[in-house]
């Protein structure tokens, strides 16, 4: 692997809406630091420091008020910055961790302890080098109370996850809706193909983010809010939003987290809208109690 690398900005702009008191940043990483949370050996990127101090200062800036982190791949099944990361926010983070499938009983309800809501099953084979769908199927189903289940997968596979997707036994967020090709527009085929998913199931949840990896058109990203804006507003109780900072492996496209902020009430026209999807839709997942 070569050097380290960064992946977001150096100076967000401030965004010019303001998102409602009490907002989640419903997708969002840390990393390292590497000297005191060493990335795993599997990593397939190396990136610089962007620990909890950073992601709590790009929080206030941006007007939210709570994070859910999801324990990203460079970091493998060691939850430990995520978990450092949560317990440095006072209450104003939780976290969804990436297990390893034979982890025991006693570990789950420690990261449940630690502020964990959920597990991530990742299926890029860019991030990971294995999903085995009988061992994730397995650890699912012995999740603590509340718990949930994060998928990332392509638009190529959907249709190889639907079997997969309907055996699981707790609610399902789908990262960044699959990733689908936003350019087809809101009635293209992968749009639909993801809207049968939704309505396969009353309880898969999904994130509308990640206009910088979906949309190839670039900032202010108008292929993503023409493609994503009525799947928000059919599916208005499902949705989270998230930055994804640190934007992993997005070094090259860098995203101002600012002009994400200003992107919401794009995709979410109404403040009825922004409410559900930045405070009451995440607060459910995560701060159920
Ligand atoms: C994301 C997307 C990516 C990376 C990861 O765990 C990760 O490393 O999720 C990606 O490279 O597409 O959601 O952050």
């Amino acid at each position: 692997m070569t050097g380290r690398i960064t992946s977001w900005h150096p100076s967000p702009g401030k965004p010019r809406y303001v998102p409602p008191p009490g907002s989640v940043d419903a997708h969002c990483h840390v990393f390292g630091p590497m000297e005191q949370f060493p990335f795993s050996a599997k990593a397939k990127y190396l990136p610089e420091d962007a620990g909890a101090q950073k992601l709590f200062a790009l929080r206030d800036h941006l007007g939210f008020a709570r994070n859910v982190i999801v324990q990203a791949s460079c970091h493998g099944t060691d939850n430990s910055a995520t978990l450092d990361a949560i317990a440095r926010s006072q209450g104003m983070a939780r976290g969804v961790a990436v297990v390893d499938p034979a982890i025991p009983a006693d570990d789950l309800a420690g990261l449940h302890a630690g502020g964990i809501r959920g597990i991530r099953f990742n299926f890029l084979k860019r991030l990971v080098d294995d999903a085995p769908k009988d061992k994730f199927l397995e650890v699912a189903n012995r999740l603590p109370a509340g718990w949930h289940v994060v998928i990332y997968f392509e638009a190529d596979i959907l249709e190889e996850m639907r079997e997969f997707i309907a055996a699981i036994p707790v609610p399902v967020v789908i990262d960044h809706m699959g990733r689908p090709d936003v350019s087809q527009g809101p009635d293209g085929p992968d749009m639909r193909a993801f809207r049968k998913l939704l309505d396969g199931r009353g309880d898969i949840w999904f994130k509308a983010t990640c206009p910088d990896r979906l949309d190839s058109g670039g900032d202010p990203w108008d292929d993503f809010v023409q493609s994503v804006r009525p799947l928000v507003e059919d599916y208005p109780d499902r949705v989270l939003w998230g930055t994804d900072w640190p934007h992993p492996n997005m070094q090259d496209t860098i995203p101002d987290d600012g002009h994400l902020v200003d992107m919401i009430p794009r995709i979410a026209p109404t403040e009825a809208l922004q409410r559900k999807m930045l405070i009451d839709n995440p607060m459910r997942l995560y701060w159920a109690d």
